[in-house]
């Protein structure tokens, strides 16, 4: 039986024939199933015998069909490679690559410029509580940024919110972190506002927070104007406007030297020759004390700091000349591909 089988194997000429074979020998009602199905009506004496030959075989027939296909295919890649039209010479097919989000590549700059000036990046969660976004911020009940058109409330009682800000994690890293120290914290925020080329109800913003002993307002512009230089890889000029943000006192807007017409005046920064880069300042005593609360290794009233929020969207925007901020969660290819 295994030398038919073998033969026959060798000589099929194609899968179908092989397929074939494999049926006869080896499907439930075919030539081995039959044998085995025997065993039973052998003498005792005899079953084990015959029970391994017939296992033998199935193998054999198994391991000779496994063969039969290799010699097959082996045949069709000869014959391609004799046959004229093939040129190994040929490109291949091109495989397409992805590419890093505009997003994600700046972030990451962001983060290594940062870490260089001995920075930790910090993370904080999406959907935070009220009282991390707004009450430790000394955001009083009535500030308008609470009111329902900014804010999107996760429950009917107002305890969670998506968070407004990357503000939120300042609280956060006061809490679990022991002064002096340095840290960022990128991510996600939401505001229910209207869309427009510059605004979008869900964008980024880059917070920095330092806290230590004499920590002061020239820290804040050095660091920021030392990261601003580094990252569009030239000299920026830079100013601070008073600027009002309650959990910052003296508070400040922070503008860069518009990076398009070198000051002079353009369309992207509608003549001025500045753009707004961030809001700042020192970080508010009230804020130091709900951070540092309960914390007996530390003594608040020694400490000062600053704290900065930038929108990553609009610095991308910036730094490519990208003008429309919808573009970057759009999803059309033919933008993204040109990162
Ligand atoms: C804040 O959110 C403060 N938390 C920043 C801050 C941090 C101040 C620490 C002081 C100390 P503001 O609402 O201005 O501030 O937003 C900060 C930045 O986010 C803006 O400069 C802008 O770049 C960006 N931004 C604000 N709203 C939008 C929006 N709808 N779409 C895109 N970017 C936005």
């Amino acid at each position: 039986l295994q030398r038919t089988a073998a033969e026959r194997i060798a000589r099929a000429s194609d899968e179908e024939g092989l397929r074939a074979i494999e049926r006869e020998y080896l499907d439930k009602g075919g030539v081995i199933a039959g044998l085995l199905a025997s065993i039973p009506t052998l003498e005792p004496t005899e079953r084990r015998e015959f029970g391994q030959s017939a296992n033998g075989l199935k193998q054999a027939v198994q391991a000779a069909l496994a063969d039969g296909r290799a010699a097959l295919a082996a045949g069709r890649l000869a014959a391609e490679l004799a046959a004229d039209d093939f040129d190994p010479t040929l490109p291949g097919a091109r495989l397409e690559r992805g590419s890093l989000h505009p997003l994600t590549q700046v972030r990451r700059e962001v983060e290594d410029l940062f870490s260089s000036m001995g920075y930790q990046v910090l993370d904080g969660p999406e959907v935070e509580l009220d009282y991390y976004n707004f009450q430790a911020l000394n955001i009083p009940v009535d500030h308008p940024s609470r009111e329902e058109q900014d804010t999107f409330y996760c429950d009917r009682e107002h305890t969670l919110v998506m968070r407004t800000q990357t503000s939120p994690v300042q609280i956060r890293a006061m809490e679990r972190m022991t002064p002096p120290f340095r840290v960022i914290a990128p991510g996600r925020v939401f505001r229910n506002e209207q869309q427009d080329a510059t605004h979008e109800h869900t964008f980024h913003q880059v917070e920095g927070l330092v806290v230590g002993h004499g920590v002061q307002v020239g820290h804040l512009t050095w660091t920021l104007k030392n990261f601003l230089t580094q990252l569009f890889d030239r000299e920026v000029p830079v100013r601070l406007r008073p600027g009002f943000f309650p959990f910052v006192e003296p508070g400040f807007e922070f503008d860069m030297g518009c990076a398009f017409c070198g000051g002079k005046g353009c369309r992207v920064c509608k003549g001025s020759g500045w753009i707004e880069f961030c809001g700042c300042g020192m970080v508010h005593p009230r804020v130091l004390e709900a951070g540092f609360a309960g914390r007996d290794d530390v003594d608040v009233s020694a400490l000062t700091g600053f704290a900065f929020g930038f929108g990553l969207d609009r610095l991308v925007m910036t730094r490519y000349g990208v003008d429309d901020i919808r573009q970057f969660m759009g999803g059309d290819l033919r933008f993204l591909e040109q990162f």
